[in-house]
């Protein structure tokens, strides 16, 4: 059944295609279930405290870095683009972009209405002359953007690794069809991690401080909450791995002990030292980001990266 949430003083069903992804994701093995859901409200302030950790390195070098090449990527694109960003730019990057570029117009794109609306108020207050159009749909598939920057050459953005989220099957298609809604002439700005030793990775995903075992916890909190589970969420623990292979960090929650519990009616049994596997994050090394992004129908034409080589952001066109 689905049963309303109270979060945020709102009243909310439990997403359909979350109570899905939960009941296939428990019941296949390995059990798995998409990184995507762990954004509810708590997921979305754990991951901004994430950003802060002295180990979590990416947010605070690609934003030194968007910083650094600003003049740089200003003579690359112009100004009067319309900026397109996949996802809401509620992240402290987008000001530092729509500063550097002065854009025709910035267009978020976001599945989730409420976040966006958040995201867009401290924008227009602060860039009061921008046009800004906030777009709520699925950005995983081809979309018809707003008539309004029809003749406008579009700039793509895509920060904060978010595509290393993805299997590259889905990564590539997903590059796919930005190329199809931002349409010939567009330009493309993404942020990758880059491949490094297990000695900086692990830990950026596996923090003393205990923020990311919280997060990753907080999806079986989550499944409590929204879907009427009695997993025992202390018989978990957070762990992350190097899948040197598949060039990855992977994220599970392991069993502890054996359990059993339910979720929506359903009964489910997990013995001690069994996962689930919550997130891939895929890091790409210099050729394999560009071999990537031509597989997705780009043409890579610059890159920054810090003087460690740690994370990139790579400027392609279509
Ligand atoms: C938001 C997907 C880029 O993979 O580094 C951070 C998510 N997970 N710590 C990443 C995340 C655990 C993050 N991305």
């Amino acid at each position: 059944m689905l049963k309303p949430e109270i979060e945020d003083g709102q009243t909310r069903l439990a997403d359909p295609q979350f109570r899905a992804d939960v009941l296939a994701g428990l019941a296949r093995r390995p059990r798995a279930i998409p990184a995507r859901w762990f954004y509810d409200h708590r997921g979305s302030q754990l991951f901004e405290r994430i950003t802060e950790l002295p180990e979590y390195y990416p947010t605070r070098t690609e934003t030194a870095l968007l910083h650094a090449m600003c003049g740089e990527l200003r003579e690359m694109v112009g100004t009067g683009r319309a900026v397109v960003e996949f996802g809401s730019g509620s992240s402290t990057k987008t000001p530092i972009v729509l500063e550097c570029l002065a854009p025709g117009a910035y267009v978020p794109i976001d599945i989730s209405g409420d976040f966006l609306r958040e995201s867009v108020r401290p924008l227009a207050q602060r860039f009061p002359e921008l046009l800004i159009l906030p777009f709520e749909a699925d950005f995983t598939r081809p979309l018809t953007l707003p008539r309004t920057i029809e003749d406008m050459p579009k700039l793509g953005f895509f920060p904060g690794s978010t595509i290393g989220n993805l299997i590259p099957l889905a990564a590539i298609d997903l590059l796919r069809a930005m190329r199809a809604s931002l349409k010939e002439g567009a330009m493309l700005l993404i942020g990758m991690d880059r491949i490094k030793g297990e000695d900086v990775l692990v830990p950026a995903y596996d923090d003393a401080a205990g923020v990311t075992a919280a997060f990753n916890l907080n999806l079986l909190e989550r499944i409590n909450r929204e879907l009427d589970g009695t997993i025992p969420v202390e018989a978990f623990r957070h762990k992350a791995v190097w899948n040197d292979d598949r060039a990855r960090i992977e994220m599970h929650l392991e069993a502890t002990e054996n359990a059993a519990f339910e979720v929506e009616g359903r009964a489910f049994d997990i013995a001690a030292g069994e996962t689930i596997h919550t997130e891939n994050s895929h890091k790409y090394g210099p050729r394999d980001a560009r071999i990537l992004l031509r597989a997705g129908g780009w043409t890579p034409v610059r890159e920054w990266t810090d003087p460690d080589g740690r994370f990139a952001v790579i400027l392609a066109e279509a």
